[in-house]
């Protein structure tokens, strides 16, 4: 009888002891940066936007672009567009971690400035063109002959 208890009591110690250490050993933090679909992300940081700055940000129409504040203190002021474009381009200046996003849907040339650097050089250019899907061989428009 008492070598009954024994091994029950073993058998418990056993299991909650398995339990302890039943996690996977892995523990990093995966972090996912992955954009969605059709969206490019502009870093504003220091005194520029990468890209925007250097170079031209050139995207499709349809695209997303995610501006992300690396660092504070800027804003985006829209001082060139298309004329059918109704960016307003985000006027407030925010803090480092903001994020904003605006779907280009207007081919043409956009020029924006962040206020607070302008004098610094913090400008940017983004081309906008035609989505690649104008003007393809789609077979649906070709129903009835
Ligand atoms: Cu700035």
């Amino acid at each position: 009888m008492d070598r009954r208890t024994y091994i029950a009591g073993v058998g418990v110690a056993a299991a909650s002891a398995l339990a302890g250490c039943g996690g996977s050993g892995g523990g990093g933090s995966e972090e996912t940066t992955t954009l969605p679909p059709d969206t490019v992300q502009c870093d504003l940081v220091d005194y520029a936007f990468r890209p925007g700055t250097d170079e031209t940000l050139t995207i499709d129409a349809g695209t997303t672009v995610r501006f992300v504040w690396q660092t504070g203190n800027h804003n985006i002021v829209v001082e060139e567009k298309p004329a059918a474009s109704e960016w307003a381009g985000e006027p407030d200046i925010y803090g480092q971690g903001h994020t904003y996003e605006h779907e280009f849907t207007v081919p043409g040339s956009y020029h924006v400035v962040c206020e607070p650097h302008v004098n610094m050089g913090m400008v940017a250019d983004i081309l906008v063109t035609e989505s690649s899907d104008s003007g393809g061989n789609d077979t649906a428009t070709n129903g009835s002959n």
